[in-house]
This record gives C-alpha cells, structure tokens and sequence, in this order.
C-alpha cells in the first residue's frame, strides 16, 4: 500500500465542543441571540463567543450580527461539515472522528495517512471535492465539488487479511439501507464493490489495508455515491451511471444521508465485532443483483462466461461456467459485467 505523508489543510474536528454548542444555542433561538447569553451558557469570554461566530461563517453557515441584538442563523451550508454530520447521531464507533476537506487529493489517500498516524478505528475522512479520486486499478472516481459523497473509514477491527472483504460487504449494506430509508429508493450490489439502482451504478467502494503478517493494522473503506449530480454531463460514464436525485427525482440533504450511512455502517460493524458477520451476510446477500444472472468477469488477463450459481461467506463467487464445472472467483481486482 503505498504511504507518503501528504500535506494536509488543517481539517476542522469534530469534537470542537464549544462550537458545537455555540452552533446548537443559535439553532434553537427563534430570533437573535445575545453574545452575551452564549458566553454565560458556553462560560467564556464575548471575544471567544465571537471566535467561534467566525470559525461558523469560515465553514458556510450565514449569521446575522445585529448590535445590541445579536447573532442569528440565516442559513445552513450546503456542506457534509463535521459539524453539522456530528450533530444528529450517536454512534458507538464510526464518525466518532470526523476530519472534513473542501478539497483534497483523494479521501482513501488522507485516511491511510492518517491510520498511519494513529486514528482511532471508526474515524471518517469526508471530503467535497477530490482532485484524484480513485476506483479500483487506478481508475478514476468523477466527482463534482459539493454534489455527492465522498468519504473515508478507518477501520481497526483486529481482523486477518482474508476477512477484510467483510468490511466492504458491510459497508455496502449501509449504503443500501441508509438510501432506502432516506431516499426510499432501493438499490442493490453488484458484486465486488458496486452499489446500482436498476441497471446503473450510482456508487462504488475502494478498499486498502495495511497488514503486518496475518494482522490487518488497519482497513480504509471509501465510499463514493452520487446524490445530487447528473452523470449526463460527463461521457466517460453517462450511459453507466446515475445518481440518487435523477432516481428519486428530489434534491437529496447529503447531511441527513451520511448520518444515515454512518449510523447503519456503525450498527453493523458493532455486530461484526462481537463476531456476527453470518446474519449480515444473509442481508448482504439478499441484496446481491447478481445471483442467477449470466455474467462475464474480467481480470487483468483473463474473461470467464459463466451464470453465478452463489457468493461464498468469505466474498468468494461460485461461477457455474459453460462446460459444466465451478469456478471460484474472488473478489480482488475483478470486474463483472452481465451478458445480453
Ligand atoms: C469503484 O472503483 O467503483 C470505487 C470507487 C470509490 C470512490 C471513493 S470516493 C471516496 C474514496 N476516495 C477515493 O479516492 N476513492 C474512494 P471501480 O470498480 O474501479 O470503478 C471505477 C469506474 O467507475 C471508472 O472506471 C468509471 O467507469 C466508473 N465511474 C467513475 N466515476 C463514476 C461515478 N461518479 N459514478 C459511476 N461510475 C463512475
């Protein structure tokens, strides 16, 4: 896995409690607030109540300032800030940690810098633009600033390699689950790493790890979906791709559907940490769209025609190809396309 340790802009924590509740305290006033009301309420100074009003405005939330009035909240950003994911969820691991970039080379990039550092298992890495946001092999991952989703998880599950594919198939059901309940959309995976909605892809998973022997130290999960973009204006994948907003015909709050990802990915990873993978692999499966279908898959060097008879616990596809015999596929750097 390649490391290096990029240069970073200062990403903007989470855990920032007191701007937190200074955001919380102008949220909930109907009207203006004093300075001095959120000083008394925060215990700090007037010039640090203004500190944090700034730090607010840096991060696109439009306040009023009104001598002898206060402060107002006019309107929220349209951005995935740490802030305002951190806000509505209570989650045991996932977006504990939140490190949130306006811009950055890829998410997957800066988590495993920051794995590398230290992070703590669960943290997110979320980003609105990449400006080398990476498939598998390479490829690139399109993504317009400030549309869709694009984020990255830390994970330290104290696992083996070969279990690593887990990871990715919990991930993915979260994604599915999180679209239903927010968008009322139903998507389904197209084995390895595809999230599809009918025939089109609308997002895709990019795993690394580090591992020393039979120890993964740590797993990054990335994720990307597109939410309110319209993959028309790009032909490289106009004709294979969609988003959530063209399904469901709506504007979509990227915020509300992170929280949602985060806190199913969360519900499940607690369940695949007590040692539960079998139940979510049954969920998993369920959503599979490629079970019984006549695919061909593609490595680097090689096309196999088969129809899946199934997918293994362990990630594997069970190819039944035409001469009669089994094939076992795994999921490493494979493509799967269906045949007409
Ligand atoms: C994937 O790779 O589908 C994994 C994509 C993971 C992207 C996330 S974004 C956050 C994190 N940071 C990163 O740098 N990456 C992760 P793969 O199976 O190799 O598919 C790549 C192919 O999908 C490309 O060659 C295009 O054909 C197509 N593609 C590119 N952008 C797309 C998009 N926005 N929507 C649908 N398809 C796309």
């Amino acid at each position: 896995m390649p490391d290096g340790f990029e240069k970073m802009p200062m990403p903007k924590l989470a855990g920032n409690t007191h701007l937190k509740k200074t955001l919380r305290l102008i949220k909930s006033s109907p009207g203006y607030i004093s300075g001095e009301e959120i000083a008394r309420a925060l215990r700090i100074s007037r010039s640090a109540v203004w500190k944090q009003i700034c730090r607010l405005r840096q991060e696109g939330f439009s306040i009023d300032a009104r001598s002898g009035a206060g402060y107002r909240l006019l309107s929220l950003p349209d951005k995935v800030s740490a802030y305002e994911i951190a806000e509505g969820i209570e989650t045991v691991s996932v977006g504990r940690e939140i490190f949130y970039y306006a811009s950055t080379e890829s998410t997957n990039k800066v988590a495993k810098t920051r794995a590398l550092n230290g992070a703590a298992d669960g943290s997110v890495i979320i980003a609105e633009e990449q400006t080398r946001g990476r498939g598998r092999l390479d490829r690139n991952w399109l993504s317009p600033p400030g549309k869709n989703i694009l984020l990255s998880i830390i994970f330290r599950p104290g696992i083996q390699p070969r279990e690593v594919f887990s990871l990715t198939m919990l991930s993915s059901l979260g994604v599915i689950k999180a679209i239903e309940s927010r968008c009322g959309l139903s998507a389904s995976i197209k084995w390895p790493n595809d999230i599809y909605i009918g025939h089109l892809k609308t997002g895709g998973i990019l795993t690394e790890f580090n591992a020393e022997q039979d120890r993964v130290d740590f797993a990054v999960v990335g994720i990307g979906l597109n939410v309110n973009f319209d993959p028309a204006g790009y032909p490289e994948i106009a004709g294979i791709a969609t988003s959530l907003s063209r399904e469901s015909g709506k504007e979509i709050s990227r915020v509300s559907l992170v929280q949602a990802m985060l806190k199913e990915i969360d519900t499940l990873y607690t369940v695949f940490k007590r040692g539960g993978f079998s139940q979510i692999f049954v969920q998993w499966k369920a959503c599979s769209m490629v079970i019984g279908k006549a695919v061909t898959v593609i490595s680097q060097n090689r096309m196999e025609h088969g129809v899946v008879d199934s997918i293994r616990e362990d990630g594997c596809l069970i190819l039944q190809v035409e001469n009669g015999g089994r094939k076992q596929i795994f999921s490493g750097d494979v493509s799967l396309r269906f045949q007409e």
